[in-house]
């Protein structure tokens, strides 16, 4: 169609949020400010990410910067950015950042009602190859008026009002839910503007594709052992499924999200919990995928149920396409 050839009617992520927060009349447009700023970061990350390859090329990594200091690692750089885009929002009380042991309380005069946890880069062992990597966030209420404490992030993924990723691939797209669907907008890098191109994503029922760590399996447990050879050889005349494996979750999830199937990262002896963290990484990918109609499961229960005691906790977590999920449900409930 010639007509869409240029496209003149833009849906900017912030012209759809708008329209979103407008069905709420209570609504005073600090959700739209958070998430400007949280848009901000995942721009300034995605400029830096396109430029890092260039700047190793020409000797700019490993250098120091006009005050003397060595340049900053990708992963520590961006979590600067985003703590100081969420603090200067104005509308953040706690943060939890992959990168900070601890959290961070936002001073009396810039606090808000919002508490994000984020994974700022996710998938470090791709930076120095170049493939894709992401940011991943979820956003969290505060109910109440006292000072914060961690106990406000402390809350199951099911009282996220909103999460999402932005994947830094060879297009830089940002996936948001904040409640009412999965919507992807994808960066007009020339205008600067993430553009609705993905709007109401929904997950295929079933998929054709598994995506684990497979050079754990010797010390995975009994279900999922079962399942990955179910993958490999099913015996319900069925085809075989194919293994796509990233190593970064972003990348991983993405993919599973657009063409169904699933992602694992179990338990195995080594790291019983798996390695995933609970509330930045498998809370807002878990959120996402039910949003988008699939499913997340920890082994024992529906993700978003878990109540996590400490800010980094790991869990291990089977999400995807609803009915591929719900076979491995049924093969922990016949443990
Ligand atoms: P990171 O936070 O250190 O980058 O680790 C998280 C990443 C995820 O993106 C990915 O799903 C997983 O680690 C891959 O782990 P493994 O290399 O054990 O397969
Ligand atoms: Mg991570």
């Amino acid at each position: 169609h010639a007509a869409d050839a240029h496209r003149t009617d833009l849906m900017t992520i912030t012209r759809f949020v708008l329209n979103e927060q407008s069905k709420y009349p209570e609504s005073r447009g600090d959700f739209t400010i958070l998430l400007s700023h949280i848009v901000l970061g995942c721009k300034f990350v995605c400029s830096a990410v396109n430029k890092a390859g260039l700047a190793k090329l020409i000797g700019l990594a490993g250098e120091t910067n006009i005050q003397g200091e060595e340049q900053k690692k990708l992963d520590v750089l961006s979590n600067d950015v985003f703590v100081k885009a969420l603090v200067s929002s104005g509308r953040t009380s706690v943060l939890v950042s992959e990168e900070d042991e601890e959290a961070t309380f936002v001073e009396p005069s810039k606090r808000g009602k919002y508490c994000v946890v984020f994974d700022p880069l996710d998938g470090s062992s791709n930076i120095d190859c170049g493939v894709s990597i992401g940011t991943i966030f979820g956003i969290y209420t505060l109910d109440h008026t006292d000072e914060p404490t961690t106990e406000d992030v402390l809350k199951p993924g099911n009282e996220m009002v909103a999460a999402g990723y932005c994947m830094y691939g060879s297009s830089c797209m940002l996936v948001l839910s904040t409640g009412t669907g999965v919507h992807g907008f994808t960066l007009d890098p020339s205008l600067g503007e993430f553009i609705l191109t993905h709007p109401d994503i929904k997950i295929p029922n079933k998929g054709n594709i598994y995506s684990v760590n497979e050079g754990n399996a010797q010390n995975w447990d009994g279900p999922t052992t079962k399942y990955v050879e179910k993958c490999k050889f099913p015996k319900d005349g069925s085809h075989a499924k194919s293994l796509r494996y990233v190593g970064s979750m972003v990348a991983d999830v993405h993919r599973t999200l657009l063409y169904g199937g699933i992602f694992l990262y179990p338990a195995d002896k080594k790291s019983p919990n798996g390695k995933l963290r609970v509330l930045y990484e498998v809370f807002p990918m878990s959120f996402l995928m039910e949003q988008a109609g699939g499913q997340a499961f920890t082994g024992k229960k529906r993700a978003l149920d878990l109540v996590p005691e400490k800010i980094h906790e790991r869990s291990p977590i089977f999400l995807g396409s609803y009915d591929d999920v719900e076979e491995i449900k049924a093969l922990y409930a016949e443990e």
